[in-house]
This record gives C-alpha cells, structure tokens and sequence, in this order.
C-alpha cells in the first residue's frame, strides 16, 4: 500500500499551477476538512534530529507530550521536547494569542523551514494536532518502529470549528462498557476533534453510576446487561478517571441519567421508588417505554437530589442529561410537573439541564438543551419554539446503532438504513423550518447498544460514519461535498487499520489497497 501524506491524482492541485504556488487551493486527506487550506512550496521532513519546540504554559506542553507519544513509537525518534528557537527539522508548537481562532483554532504551516502549529489556546493546539497527525502517512499511528519518510507536503491552513457542540454518545447501560473500552472511544473521537462525550448512564437494563447512599443501584441495578451477561458499573473513581481523560483530550463529558422513563433498573433496586412500593424483576430484554418513576412520592425527588447532586459534583462540565424520552408509562401530566421538579434540582447543583426533545412539551428555561431525535417532520420543534438551543441527533442519520445495510450484522432499522452518504448528507440548520445556525448547539452521533456488546461492535458501526458527523459539526458549510469527503475519508482507512479499529469497509468509499 502507498503511503502518502497528501491524496493524488486529480484532488491534489499542489505548486503547479500557473497562480503562486502560495495561494493555490489544496485538497489534503484530513476529516473534518479544515476551513482554509492552501498549497505552500516545499515539503517538511520530520527526522531523527527533529524536536518539539513549545512556546506556552503547562497545557500547551502537556500537548506537546501527547504528540510526542503518537509519534515516537512509530518513527523510533527521540524528538525532544524543547523550548527556543525552531529549525527546519523542528515541529514548533505555540500559543501566541491570536483571538480570531477563537477557542478551538489553530493554524498550521508545514514547509522546507518546518512545521509550525499555532493556537489562541492550548485547546487549539491539540484540535490541530489531529490535523497533523492525519497529515503524515497513516504508519505514524503504529504502535510499533516503521520506515518512514515522514514527510508533510507544503501546506498553510488556518481552522476553527463550525459548532461547539461535535458530539458523541455511547449507551453504556444496555451493555457495559469497562472504563478501558471508554477510554478508547475518547481516544479515536479525539481525532475527528469531537468535543463532547455524552455517557448514558443508566436505562431499564442497567444502572452503571455508583451515588453515595444508594449502593442497590450498582450492586443490584448495575449486575446485568441486555442479553442477561454480567453487567458493571463505574465507581466514583472510575468515572472521574473517564472525566480526566477526556478533559486530557479537551472532551467534556455529559452524563445522562434518564428519566423518568427507562428506569426499570433503578425502580428494581428500590421498592420505594415505585408508586406501589413493589420492585419489580431486573430486565434484560430491548422494550422501551415500560417503566416509570414514581411521579407523585417525594422519595423520587430526594433520590435524584442524591443523584444529580453526585454527578454534578463529579462532572465538570455545565450539563446535566436528564434523559426524558419515550416517557410512555408516565401521563401528560405528571410528565410536565416531573420534568419540571428535575429541572429545579439540576439548576440547583449549579447546571443546565439538557434532555431529549421530548422535553419540548414542559416550560423550560432559555439555558435548558433539548436533543433532537424526532425526524421526518420538519416543524419547528417545541423546544426550539420556547427559545431553548438545540443539539441534533436525527436518528435517520446520526444514529450509529442504524444499520448500513440489511446485511448489516449489528444494529436496529427502526429510523431507516443509514449508509455513510446519508450520515454525512444532510445539514442541521435544514432540517426544521424555522430553524438555523442561531438556535443550533451543534451535532451529537449517539450509539445505543441494544445489539452493541464490547467496543469493537462499537467501532463498526461509528467507523465511518462517526466522521461524517463530525465533519458536519466542524467543517464551514460551504465545503461540504461527499465526493471530496469519501476521498478524504478513505485515506483513513489505513490509520484505522495501524489503530486496530474494527472499521466497516463500507462500498462507497474508495478505500486505498
Ligand atoms: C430510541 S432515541 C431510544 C433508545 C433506544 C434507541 C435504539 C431515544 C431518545 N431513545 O432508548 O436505545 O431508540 O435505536
């Protein structure tokens, strides 16, 4: 297989067009496709005698390591991290303050005087150095010494993302998934410069959160899975190992605790949290809408004071889920006096809740988050109508558990097939009437695991399609183009195999061989 550090053939119009060279327009393998790219004479050549020179505090350094560990292995170089001044051979990483990249921006020039990669933050930095890595040839990510060259073809881009909100969700209560496996879905979301890892904690198969005062939850709530296979949980130092990780990799997680629907499992664990004081059976099947907390008791709001308190105390980041969905055993009624009490206990531990859209229906306040599931009617949705930001996750296309095909051996096909063209072709300010860039967070991929039993299934069905949504969450809209983005994203294919990702050699994409 080649390895090239930049696509060929007829994408690639580099330093040989009659305009200067400087101001020529590249195509370069990279997902998301970067805002600004443009072809540079030369070409950087990373060697033995390279170095990582880094100008910026602690965090900008702790980005250098983390470039310096994707790099070391495979090429075998020292590549000492430095301060001062950068030569040809160098990688030169710094914060220098330049506003207009705003939180997540970065700039990077690579060329015969060498690489530089620059940042308003550290954050930046390392949204750029996923830029990097995929400009190198695919064997940078080998675990293991290869021959190289490592080179990067002449290049000047400046980036910042479309959204804040490029997420992903992984279902973690239909089937467990241990903090390794978590970590490693950080870890390759990471390099489509996702933001945001939401964490479904807890459903009718399974509670997967340990909360002071409540250990049923776990013991009992937490034991088994969909299927009846042992279960899990997270402890308190579990979870905060995940939240460190992802805050390593600037991901922010969002837990969500559903409700007050898909709750089988915590209704199991304590007969009082039931409005007939009887628990019922673990459950092990994939039915949903089964299940209701009791609306009526107070010991429901003292058990979620205990609950989102904890979470809150242990997420750093500004949102609490709430769940809401699907609440079909609950009335209208107590729905909207339920969702209204969780409100007032997530505000009161000092977040804004966010909620699937269903939540539209309730009063909310303005700092509220509602997640878009719904499609097919392009009414603007209730949520949006009382003024509350959106994040979109229509399940036609940016559900990963959908199939690709019938043949697709995991997955469900309520919302339809989803082939990688369907997941990326689509846009979230055009879906609903009434709706645009203003009242849009972002894009979320979510991955239910009914049918989803250990991170490799996982790996299957969100590669590809995990970076199309990415791409639409990053990239400005006027790039948006699925020929250049199949061609992009085949040139991945080659880094997922030197990653060992479980990918799905999905026909359309032209796939290097
Ligand atoms: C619907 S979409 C659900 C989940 C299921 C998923 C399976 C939504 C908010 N709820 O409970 O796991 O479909 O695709």
């Amino acid at each position: 297989m080649r390895s090239w550090s930049i696509l060929p053939g007829a994408l690639v119009a580099l330093a040989v067009a009659a305009t200067p060279a400087a101001a020529a327009p590249a195509t370069v393998p990279v997902v998301p496709l970067p805002a600004e790219v443009h072809a540079a004479p030369g070409t950087f050549a990373l060697t033995s005698a390279s170095r990582i020179v880094v100008h910026g505090g602690a965090a900008a350094a702790a980005v250098a390591a983390q470039l310096a560990a994707i790099l070391r292995p495979s090429t075998g170089f020292a590549l000492p991290i430095v301060s001062g001044r950068a030569g040809a051979a160098d990688l030169e990483l710094r914060v220098d303050g330049d506003a207009s990249l705003g939180r997540e921006g970065y700039r990077l020039e690579a060329g015969a005087h060498g690489l530089q990669l620059s940042a308003n933050r550290p954050e930046g930095l390392f949204r750029g150095l996923q830029t990097l890595r995929q400009l190198l040839p695919a064997a940078i990510e080998q675990p293991s010494a290869q021959p190289g060259p490592w080179t990067v073809a002449g290049v000047r881009m400046a980036d910042r993302p479309r959204f804040g909100w490029r997420g992903a969700m992984l279902d973690v209560a239909r089937h467990f998934m241990s903090v390794a496996e978590v970590e490693r879905y950080l870890d390759e979301i990471a390099l489509y410069k996702v933001n945001v890892l939401h964490l479904h904690l807890s459903d009718d198969q399974g509670w997967r959160i340990a909360i002071p005062g409540w250990p049923r939850l776990t013991s009992y709530g937490g034991s088994l899975e969909v299927g009846g296979t042992r279960g899990g949980f997270y402890t308190a130092a579990d979870y905060q190992a995940i939240v460190a990780y992802a805050a390593a990799r600037y991901i922010t997680i969002v837990p969500e605790i559903d409700t007050p629907g898909h709750t089988n499992a915590a209704l199991a664990s304590y007969a009082q949290l039931n409005c007939d004081g009887q628990a019922p059976p673990l459950y092990t099947g994939t039915d949903v809408g089964f299940s209701s907390l009791c609306v009526s008791k107070a010991v429901t709001y003292s058990f979620l004071d205990d609950v989102i308190g904890a979470l809150a105390a242990m997420t750093p980041g500004p949102y609490i889920h709430i769940g809401g969905d699907e609440a079909q055993s609950t009335t209208a009624s107590d729905y909207q006096t339920f969702i209204t009490k969780v409100e007032r206990i997530v505000h009161a531990h000092g977040k804004s809740m966010m909620g699937w859209d269903d939540i539209g229906v309730v009063p909310l306040q303005k700092t509220d988050v509602a997640q878009i599931w719904h499609f097919g009617d392009r009414s603007k949705p209730a949520a949006a109508k009382q003024g509350v930001k959106l994040v979109m996750s229509p399940a036609n296309k940016a559900y990963l558990d959908m199939k690709y095909n019938p043949n697709t051996p995991l997955g469900q096909d309520w919302a339809g097939l989803t082939k990688v063209e369907d997941a990326y072709d689509w846009d979230p300010t055009t879906l609903f009437d009434g709706v645009g860039e203003n009242d849009v967070l972002g894009v979320e991929a979510p991955l239910w695991t009914e049918t989803i039993t250990d991170i490799a299934d996982a790996e299957y069905m969100a590669f590809p399609r995990l970076p199309a949504i990415a791409e639409i969450g990053w990239s400005p809209k006027r790039t948006h183009d699925w020929r250049s983005f199949r061609r992009r994203l085949a040139a991945q294919g080659p880094r997922w195999e030197a990653m060992g990702i479980n990918f799905y050699r999905a026909a359309e994409v032209p796939w290097p061989r």
